[in-house]
């Protein structure tokens, strides 16, 4: 039987990454940097999980003159904290919105008595910020596990993520499903052993998804009852390839 059902946040929860592209680009101009990240920039980078990672790989492939910096983790560090209270500011204002069908999920799945659990890249005060708005106070206890961003050693695409939402849930792979927008995402779900449906996001439409037990434009497309009554993930598999 499906037991839970595991969500990724940027990309899938709600379309976030422009949000985040917006907060980097704040947080450079606050601290003086020359840099400012496009869209078509933005998509390349987007294929580096964690914001500080993103950070560093821009400054060391351009080559850029912090890459010397002796406290460049402390540098980035810090500059990744600016942008985080931009972006939650930007959230917290209502400039994330959910996207279609996930709110209908959600709530059928939490009606069917399926849990909800929530595994990202991205940092915890992002995830609360998006919770807050988007579900009001009830947001904290909709999802009974919530494994996000520096809380394990390797970001997606490793399976880590997932497979620490598994042991907080107490749950075996097979009886969960992961809801993820990118192939670093679908990559972590499946390595973690979960069936995945992938709802590709404005950032990663053009990503390979070939490990994706379905790909849907939204959770719209999928008839949510036919999701949550199927027992065992087999049948979950054939019943969303159809
Ligand atoms: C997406 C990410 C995050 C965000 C930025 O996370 O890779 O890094 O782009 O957030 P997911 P941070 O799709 O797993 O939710 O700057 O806090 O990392
Ligand atoms: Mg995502």
């Amino acid at each position: 039987m499906l037991k839970a059902i595991i969500f990724d946040v940027d990309g899938t929860l709600a379309e976030t990454e422009e949000l985040h592209r917006i907060a980097f680009n704040t947080a450079f101009f606050d601290k003086d940097l020359p840099w400012h990240w496009d869209r078509q920039q933005y998509r390349e980078l987007l294929k580096v999980s964690g914001g500080k990672e993103r950070i560093r790989h821009f400054i060391e492939t351009e080559q850029l003159p912090q890459r010397e910096r002796t406290d460049l983790g402390d540098f980035i560090a810090r500059l990744h904290q600016q942008k985080t209270s931009v972006y939650t500011q930007l959230v917290i204002d209502g400039k994330a919105e959910l996207r279609p069908g996930v709110r209908q999920l959600i709530d059928a799945a939490r009606t069917a008595g399926i849990r909800l659990a929530i595994a990202t890249t991205t940092s915890l005060p992002n995830v609360e910020a998006l919770l807050q708005s988007s579900f009001n106070d009830a947001g904290d206890g909709l999802f009974e596990v919530i494994c996000a961003g520096d809380s394990v050693p390797a970001k997606k695409p490793a399976p880590d993520i997932y497979l620490d939402a598994l042991r907080q849930l107490d749950l075996t792979a097979d009886s969960c499903l992961a809801i993820e927008d990118s192939r670093n995402g679908l990559l972590s779900a499946v390595g973690a052993g979960i069936p995945t449906v992938v709802t590709p996001g404005i950032y990663t439409d053009d990503q390979d998804f070939s490990e994706a037990h379905l790909v849907v434009p939204d959770l719209n497309s999928i008839a949510v009852d036919s999701l949550l009554n199927n027992s065992g993930t087999s049948a979950v598999a054939r019943q969303l390839i159809g």
